[in-house]
């Protein structure tokens, strides 16, 4: 028999995963996660490829997260109270993906700090969806994992956003963020032991 004709999920893929098999020895073969957010780094020093809800709430600044890049995004509350946020709509998920939203915050005032939610819904008003935040005045890694159940006319959705204001400005940074879809994934992790003992 041939390695040609050892039934992978995926045919496409079995010249790579064989080849980093064998690189790799017994380690799991896991591709890096593609990004779906455009600018999450804010790396254009412009908020492109977002919406801000106030743009007067919402600016990109420097310096950013360590290792993020030579720009941030900056939101604040003001005092209607209205919150500074921004949003993301993404394309191309599908129904059961498991996708892990991720972002640096940091809160630049004692009552600042900011969160990020991915929602699910028809609009970024109307959605429901999950929530990580922090209050940290050192950057913090946030992370939110969740499995999309999408109905009809549904769309995804990525929010970064201040706190509300009750007694002073409250201001957060944000800074690397980025959406990979985890999963589900159908494809077996493929290691040189496993290959051996499929042919001995
Ligand atoms: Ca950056």
């Amino acid at each position: 028999m041939t390695l040609m004709n050892y039934p992978l999920y995926r045919p496409r893929a079995v010249p790579l995963l064989l080849f980093s098999a064998l690189l790799l020895g017994d380690a799991a073969v896991t591709p890096a996660p593609l990004n779906r957010l455009v600018n999450g780094s804010f790396e254009s020093g412009s908020l492109a490829g977002w919406e801000p809800g106030n743009p007067e709430l919402a600016s990109v600044v420097s310096p950013g997260a360590p290792g993020g890049g030579d720009w941030a995004l900056q939101l604040q509350a003001d005092w209607a109270p209205t919150l500074g946020f921004i949003t993301q709509k993404i394309e191309g998920l599908q129904d059961g993906d498991i996708v892990e939203l991720r972002a640096d915050v940091k809160a630049m005032n004692q009552e600042g700090g900011g969160a990020i939610s991915l929602l699910v819904g028809n609009s970024p008003w109307s959605a429901r969806g999950k929530l990580a935040a922090s209050s940290s005045e050192t950057w913090t890694t946030l992370s939110v994992v969740d499995t999309l159940d999408l109905g009809p006319g549904d769309s995804v959705w990525v929010k970064l956003s201040s706190f509300h204001t009750e007694i002073s400005p409250r201001v957060g940074r944000f800074d690397s963020a980025s959406l990979s879809v985890l999963g589900p994934v159908p494809v077996a992790p493929v290691t040189w032991s496993g290959l051996k003992a499929r042919y001995q």
